[in-house]
């Protein structure tokens, strides 16, 4: 049992490593610098060879250039001399490798053999080449022409008894006009089976914040952090995931602008920065700070954090009101604006400082005072990540956020919002152009109308329902338009049986992953070209185009030569499927695959915030889709936006929660390396980390082998406890290899969100 203690936001020494231990190094440097100028020599050097062509890097987030596949965050007006960042460097070599798994691979190794290679052997053994097709008899994947891996398709999809058993899944790097493509040809076959990236991802926010303030997205732009008077970044590690972010969070800084953090673990990204973009930076020592305030609130307290910065404005509000000063909330805006506030007044006057300490593992003192640099700025800007949304009650987390903001009036004004920072580079896009399993009839009404067909109304399977139906033998075929589904998922056991199930599955990827490997009656894999590629079609070069997690919509143009001559794009496979699919299709494939403003056209049909779409993504830097939030119009049923209370259940103070995390040295499900520089980690991932005093409680020691439970059954055996600054109380581990302990129905109940970050363990040492 963990005795409950609030912890003050410096009670935990930074990397105290009492005894070594193989691969823990607490790392001093700061984020970026030399460190991240070794990395990305060495992963050219792994990947490229001798032949680098890092012409790839040079052109990255250009505007002539392609859009970086690493992360969402936005370019300066997509128009500075080099947006570069490590990781960023990563995706693009990673995709520009000069490794191939040709037919000779695969004659070599059969599927038995290649799934006992870990998640890092496959991706890194590189590129495919051909489609191709698994054979039973031999238990290999054999070459086979796009004719025939179409038709095999084509045939399997039309044996189904009805559409809706057949299951489209869409990851976040298919371009708009792929996944555009992809949804129709899915609705033209007749279901809305979507489940998709963003289900694992910011659901909780694309159905949250639309009850909140009328739209699923961020209000803010890149230009808001310039104005901003303070920003708090909550459950998201941008040193990692987003690092061109470090860049604005370090600008901000140099103004002064305090950086509130949240985050149950010391995160270095969000401490210090160099940047490796900045020759004078580079030659001096020291580094740029970031975090102001550094509060290492407990896994799956920010609701209770949230309500006690609340509740600390409602006391500041009432003492200044009281003696005779400005008021601290803005009741205009809420006036005006809003509804919900007396319930919301009602809520945060009745919870206790009592229950907010031991919920959220912060003093009262510490959330005052974040509650205190919120009244004070003008202008503020909370930025959130998987940390507030990959949780049973991300939903109530995203709108707990809004409630914040909406208090002061800081969504709809210059300098402040709302920044969800999505995932991969567009999968706000996806969602946008029609890759959603709860269509709008309207928005069906609209496609129906552009393409002469009748889409379904009934609304689909999100990404666990999809799995659940795989699982009950109701959904009998997956298509996958990038990604790695079954890694992704909770419970791996339980997704690798239900896909072994299937009569279909088809990979559309550019590289190896254990999803394809899980052989289906038919199994097929069908390799495209990649961001940064030359597309040639009927009229020309194409290019394509994506919208980053702040609504820009701009271009992508890539320009490597491909790696092999046989590859398709993305919406050429779609096509091809579609039409082997759909005999009788009303829709012209080849006429819109031939030049893609013909797709760009049909975007702008059905959704008219992409009026004159080709003429404007044609200028640098794109567009800015309507974000009517942005300017204080409220798309909800009243009008208003909303304050939203919800009665979220208390954590067991006693209990262990599990946290599950990206290294540095990932993208997703890709592991690029062993590496985890900025957490000390080196050349292992079978590692724990735990707070030093919870360890001591448990009777362990840092180094200490140690099994993780989190159901009877649900075991991650023989990992390594490494005392780390970490809250009391929490726990983390990499993902995916911690996803055997998470159920597949352990999710949020309004988002379908896995709940990825909260899982209730206990800890004991290893037989
Ligand atoms: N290089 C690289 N870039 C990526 C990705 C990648 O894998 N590699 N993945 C992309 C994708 S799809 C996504 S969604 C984003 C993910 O970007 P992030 O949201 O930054 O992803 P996570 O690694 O899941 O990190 C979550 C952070 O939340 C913290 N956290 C965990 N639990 C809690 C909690 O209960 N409360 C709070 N306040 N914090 C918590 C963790 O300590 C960690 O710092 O990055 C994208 N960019
Ligand atoms: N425990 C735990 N689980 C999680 C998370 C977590 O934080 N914790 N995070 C969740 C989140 S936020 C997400 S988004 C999901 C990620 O889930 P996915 O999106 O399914 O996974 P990725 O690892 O991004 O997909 C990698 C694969 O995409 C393919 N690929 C790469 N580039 C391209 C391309 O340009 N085109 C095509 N067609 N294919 C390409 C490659 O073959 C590669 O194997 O995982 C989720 N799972
Ligand atoms: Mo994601």
């Amino acid at each position: 049992m963990l005795k409950e203690k609030a912890n003050h936001p410096d009670a935990i020494p930074a990397g105290e490593t009492p005894t070594p231990v193989e691969g823990v190094h607490p790392y001093a440097g700061p984020a970026g610098g030399w460190g991240a100028l070794r990395a990305v020599a060495r992963t050219i050097r792994d990947q490229m060879g001798a032949s680098t062509d890092t012409r790839a890097l040079l052109q990255m987030n250009q505007p002539e250039g392609f859009d970086c596949p690493g992360c969402a965050w936005p370019d300066p007006k997509h128009t500075s001399s080099f947006e570069f960042c490590e990781n960023g460097a990563k995706a693009v070599t990673w995709e520009a490798t000069v490794k191939r798994v040709d037919p000779d691979f695969f004659a070599q190794h059969s599927v038995s053999e290649l799934w006992e290679w870990n998640d890092h052997a496959l991706e890194d053994a590189g590129r495919l080449t051909h489609p191709l097709r698994y054979d039973a008899a031999t238990d290999h994947f054999v070459p086979a022409s796009w004719e025939d891996v179409f038709s095999r398709a084509g045939t399997a999809l039309q044996a189904l008894e009805h559409a809706d058993q057949a299951e489209f899944y869409c990851s976040g790097r298919a371009s708009n006009e792929a996944a555009f493509l992809y949804q129709l040809f899915a609705r033209e076959f007749g279901t809305n089976n979507f489940p998709d990236c963003s289900n694992m991802c910011h659901e909780a926010t694309s159905v949250g914040l639309p009850k909140s303030i009328g739209v699923g997205k961020g209000t803010v732009t890149l230009e808001d952090f310039d104005h901003a008077d303070a920003i708090f970044c909550i459950g998201h590690n941008p040193g990692t995931n987003h690092p061109r972010m470090l860049s604005t969070l370090a600008a901000a800084s140099k103004r002064g602008v305090p950086i509130i953090v949240a985050n149950p673990m010391r995160e270095r990204g969000l401490e210090r920065f160099k940047s490796p973009q900045h020759p004078s930076e580079m030659l001096l020592p020291g580094a740029t700070q970031l975090a102001s305030a550094y509060h290492q609130v407990k896994i799956g307290g920010d609701y209770a954090m949230l309500s006690g910065m609340m509740k600390a404005l409602l006391e500041m509000h009432d003492a200044s009101m009281a003696s005779g000063g400005p008021a601290v909330l803005d009741l205009p805006f809420i006036a005006d604006h809003c509804t919900g506030f007396e319930k919301l007044e009602a809520y945060l006057r009745a919870a206790s400082w009592d229950w907010i300490e031991r919920q959220s593992g912060l003093v009262r003192a510490a959330i005052e005072s974040m509650a205190q640099i919120y009244a004070k700025a003008e202008r503020v800007i909370i930025c959130y990540g998987m940390g507030i949304t990959q949780h049973k009650h991300g939903t109530e987390n995203v709108q707990q956020i809004a409630n914040l903001l909406l208090l002061r009036g800081n969504i709809g004004k210059r300098g402040a919002g709302i920044c969800p920072l999505r995932g991969h580079s567009n999968v706000q896009g996806d969602r946008t152009v029609g890759i959603t399993e709860l269509p709008s009839d309207a928005m069906l009404d609209r496609l129906d109308a552009a393409f002469a067909i009748q889409s379904p109304r009934k609304h689909g399977h999100n990404a666990v329902q999809a799995l659940a139906a795989m699982q009950r033998g109701e959904a009998h075929a997956l298509i996958s338009l990038g990604g790695n589904l079954a890694v992704a998922m909770p419970d791996p056991d339980a997704c690798f049986a239900a896909i072994r199930k299937l009569d279909l599955s088809v990979n559309i990827v550019t590289k190896l992953n254990r999803t394809c490997l899980l052989t289906a009656k038919e199994t097929l894999i069908l390799p495209c070209l990649g961001r940064t590629e030359q597309d040639m079609q009927a009229a020309g070069p194409q290019w394509v185009t994506v919208e980053d997690s702040m609504s820009m919509v701009h271009a992508s143009r890539g320009r490597l030569k491909p790696p092999a001559p046989d590859l398709k794009s993305e919406p050429c496979i779609v096509a091809g499927l579609a039409k082997a699919t759909l005999p009788a299709t009303r829709s012209d494939w080849d006429m819109l695959t031939g030049n893609y403003d013909r797709i760009r056209d049909k975007i702008e049909a059905v959704f008219p915030d992409f009026r004159d779409f080709n003429q404007r993504v044609r200028t640098p830097g794109g567009f800015r889709l309507t974000i009517a939030a942005s300017e204080r119009r409220w798309n909800t049923p009243d009008g208003k936006a909303h304050f939203i209370v919800h009665d979220v259940p208390s954590r067991d103070a006693d209990s262990l929660l599990l946290t599950t995390i990206r290294s540095h040295d990932q993208y997703n499900t890709t592991i690029y390396g062993f590496n985890d520089r900025y957490r000390g980690i080196s050349g292992r991932r079978d590692v724990i980390f735990c707070n030093q005093d919870d360890l001591a409680m448990l009777d362990l020691a840092h180094g200490d082998l140690v099994d993780v439970e989190s159901e009877p059954g649900r075991v991650m055996q023989a990992v390594t406890a490494i005392a780390h600054p970490i809250a009391r109380g929490s726990t983390a581990a990499y993902y995916p290899e911690a996803n055997c302990l998470i159920p597949l129905d352990d999710y949020d109940a309004q988002s379908g969100t896995p709940a990825y970050k909260s899982i209730p363990v206990t800890i004991r040492r290893s037989a």
